[in-house]
């Protein structure tokens, strides 16, 4: 199929965004929206990240799909299976197919091609071959759109063609010094739930309207479960997001609502709070935000060197300067901190600042022992945010 014409079937269904690790068989496609200032392609460092960043757009209102060679939907199968599936996200997963049955490959492709629909299938991906018909295509998107869910199409050798040339790129590496607002070793004094209950008032905005908080999305495990007892029957928690799954995929879901917001000029801010734990099973995400630089989006890390949700093993936190990293990475700001007054200062900083802003607070493990779980059904959270996404901007 001409790349023009599939571009134009995504168009037609207001599918402008996308993320991924391309496949070479997708490079009509990459190529093409890289010439179209209409379109934007996101450059994701794993298809895990892809997936939760089309989630985020998908919130916000914004179509979008999650690129990947087959070999990546190994990569994709938690965010696939506890973030797309459960939450009802109907996100488009386009899938090369390396070593599809009866066509030679290379011999790493060999069983991940003979699985892949099946595979796609089994993480509950409504699964479509993708033919070389645009007509058809837009059918299926149609329906996989109105349909509610995520879908999958498996694209083959030779399906996409044409587009133009990938452009020449001149990057500049990113060197230097990196300046911490602080540096030195950190002795936690609170908990998580202690961190999370300093933060409710700029989570809900200084008290603004419900329609002009900032979007906040919680990281798997204890702090969400924290987050949503500590107050979310109090009052309107709409802005909430709680990521019950998708470990590592909080960050990415931030940018890619960061994005949507900020490509409809909507200036409401994102919050995501992150474990050490979920940060370093994706640390490439820092990178991607790093350098796409959403300028609302303000990333809070509460490290308490372990994982603590499940049962407190240790992670290599201790050992790693995160906001240094951060600041590598190209975050504006970053900053640690351990005591409550330092953290809640540095956040409203933060927050009154251009992102991407990071902020590690040390803190010690630990929970409350009749901690429960959120009893919204990840469904009903997901319409729940999206409807507070699609509210006016502020
Ligand atoms: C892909 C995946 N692997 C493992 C788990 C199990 N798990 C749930 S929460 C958690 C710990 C998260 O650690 P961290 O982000 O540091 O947060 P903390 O629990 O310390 O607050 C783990 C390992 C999971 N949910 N998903």
């Amino acid at each position: 199929m001409q790349i023009e014409k599939f571009a134009r079937a995504l168009a037609q269904q207001g599918i402008h965004s996308g993320a991924g690790v391309p496949c070479s068989f997708f490079t009509p496609l990459v190529n093409y929206m890289a010439a179209d200032p209409a379109m934007q392609y996101i450059s994701a460092a794993s298809e895990g990240e892809a997936v939760a960043i089309a989630a985020g757009m998908c919130a916000a209102g914004r179509s979008a799909f999650a690129l990947m060679q087959n070999s990546g939907l190994g990569n994709a199968v938690n965010p696939i299976t506890s973030l797309l599936v459960p939450y009802g996200i109907p996100a488009a997963l386009l899938v090369s197919h390396r070593g599809e049955p009866g066509r030679p490959d290379e011999p790493q492709h060999e069983h991940m091609g003979q699985i892949t629909e099946q595979l796609a299938e089994l993480c509950g991906l409504r699964t479509h071959v993708l033919a070389d018909d645009a007509a058809a295509f837009e059918s299926e998107l149609t329906a996989a759109l109105a349909g509610g869910g995520p879908s999958a199409w498996i694209c083959r050798k030779g399906r996409l063609e044409g587009g133009p040339d990938a452009p020449v790129r001149h990057v500049e590496l990113a060197s230097g010094t990196y300046m911490m607002p602080e540096h030195g070793s950190f002795t936690p004094e609170i908990t998580r739930e202690d961190a999370l209950r300093a933060l409710l008032p700029l989570l809900d905005g200084d008290g603004a309207a419900p329609a002009h908080r900032p979007a906040v999305i919680s990281t798997t495990g204890k702090t969400s479960r924290e987050l949503y007892e500590l107050d979310d029957s109090a009052h309107d928690k709409t802005n909430r997001f709680y990521m019950v799954g998708s470990m590592g995929c909080a960050a990415g879901f931030g940018l890619g609502v960061a994005q949507a917001l900020a490509a409809r000029d909507d200036s409401r801010r994102v919050i995501v709070i992150d474990g050490d734990g979920s940060l370093l099973m994706k640390l490439g995400t820092l990178a991607t935000i790093g350098s796409l630089a959403p300028h609302k989006l303000h990333h809070i890390v509460l490290d308490n060197g372990a994982h603590d949700s499940t049962g407190g093993q240790h992670t290599a936190s201790p050992n790693v300067d995160l906001a240094a990293v951060a600041l590598a990475c190209g975050y504006r700001i970053a900053e640690t901190w351990s005591s409550e007054r330092d953290f809640v200062t540095a956040a409203r900083r933060h927050l009154a600042s251009d992102g991407p802003t990071f902020l590690r607070m040390a803190i010690h493990t630990g929970a409350r022992k009749d901690l429960g779980r959120p009893t919204l059904t990840p469904a009903a959270g997901y319409q729940r945010f999206r409807d507070f996404l699609a509210r006016g901007t502020a």
